[in-house]
């Protein structure tokens, strides 16, 4: 049962509508020319934005504590992951500040993650299959495409680095993905286990019904079509644009951000 949301105080103003009924604390928010009480999502919400890592947990407890809908969570974060998402592609935040923001998701769905099992309610969520490509050991970009795509809702399972196509089939037939993500960092990798691997996984797209979409600094949109990929993104937000583009059956590849 939900614990009794806070008195709602006479001069709380929610900052955003969709946040109105959500449960509030006493904290102070300054807002150029005012200090509004914002609620403990809005809180979260701000936290990985501005990537406060170091005050996610104590929040987290907070929420936690209120017995708050971890589905709920998973929602702000997505939210607060698009904000970000979008600041990063009009140059107001940096690779920096995606880090930052990917460890506050991370820490939140550490978090959770024990709640959303416990609760049964993982069973909604899509899985995601992502790796590094066999002979490549570049994992910071797919971690940072892992936690957008988590805070998108996927329940996403990073296999790691150097993943031979073999590990990529075991772990389709294993979790039954909507998508597998696949990168490639170095020329070579690119040319030439990404290539491979795709051919390998082909054969189970009709029974597994999955779809590829590929990324890495050495791979682009004209080679990923050619070697057979569905989507391609260019950067984690294109990557979460990208698996929405496609199950909503409208990805464009000539459409998509340039690279
Ligand atoms: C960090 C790094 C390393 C680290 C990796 C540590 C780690 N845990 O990842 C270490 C030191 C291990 C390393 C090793 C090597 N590296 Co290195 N490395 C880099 C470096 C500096 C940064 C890469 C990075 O993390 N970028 C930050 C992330 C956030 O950005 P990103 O990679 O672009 O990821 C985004 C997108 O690509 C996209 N994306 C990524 N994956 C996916 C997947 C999907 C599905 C989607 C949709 C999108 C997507 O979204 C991400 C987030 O926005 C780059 C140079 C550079 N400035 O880029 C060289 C670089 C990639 N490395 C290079 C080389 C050559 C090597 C070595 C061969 C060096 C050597 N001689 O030993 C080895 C290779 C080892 C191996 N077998 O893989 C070259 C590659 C050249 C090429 N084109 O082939 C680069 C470009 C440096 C250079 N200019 O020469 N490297």
């Amino acid at each position: 049962m939900r614990k009794p949301i806070s008195t709602i105080q006479e001069n709380y103003k929610p900052l955003n509508n969709t946040l109105r009924e959500e449960p509030i604390d006493y904290h102070t928010k300054f807002t150029g020319d005012t200090f509004e009480l914002i609620s403990l999502y809005e809180q979260l919400r701000d936290m990985v934005i501005k990537g406060e890592s170091h005050l996610i947990k104590d929040l987290l407890a907070q929420l936690l504590e209120a017995d708050i809908d971890p589905l709920r969570i998973l929602e702000i974060v997505s939210d607060a992951m698009n904000t970000v998402g979008h600041q990063f592609s009009i140059r107001e935040l940096f690779i920096a500040d995606l880090w930052m923001a990917a460890r506050c998701v991370e820490l939140i769905k550490n978090a959770i993650e024990p709640l959303i099992k416990s609760q049964g309610l993982d069973t909604d969520r899509e899985k995601i299959v992502m790796g590094t490509v066999e002979g490549d050991v570049h994992s910071i970009g797919p971690k940072i495409v892992e936690l957008f795509l988590e805070g998108a809702g996927y329940d996403v399972i990073n296999l790691g680095v150097d993943i031979s196509p073999n590990r990529f089939i075991e772990a389709i037939k294993q979790h039954h993905p909507v998508f597998v993500g696949l990168s490639a960092w170095l020329d070579t990798t690119a040319n030439f286990s990404l290539k491979q691997t795709i051919q390998a996984l082909d054969p189970l797209r009709v029974q597994y019904q999955f779809k590829i979409i590929v990324g890495g600094p050495s791979v682009t949109r004209k080679f990923a079509k050619e070697i057979g990929a569905d989507g391609y993104g260019n950067n984690a937000e294109e990557a979460v644009q990208v698996v929405t583009q496609l199950k909503e059956g409208h990805y464009n590849w000539e459409l998509t951000s340039v690279e």
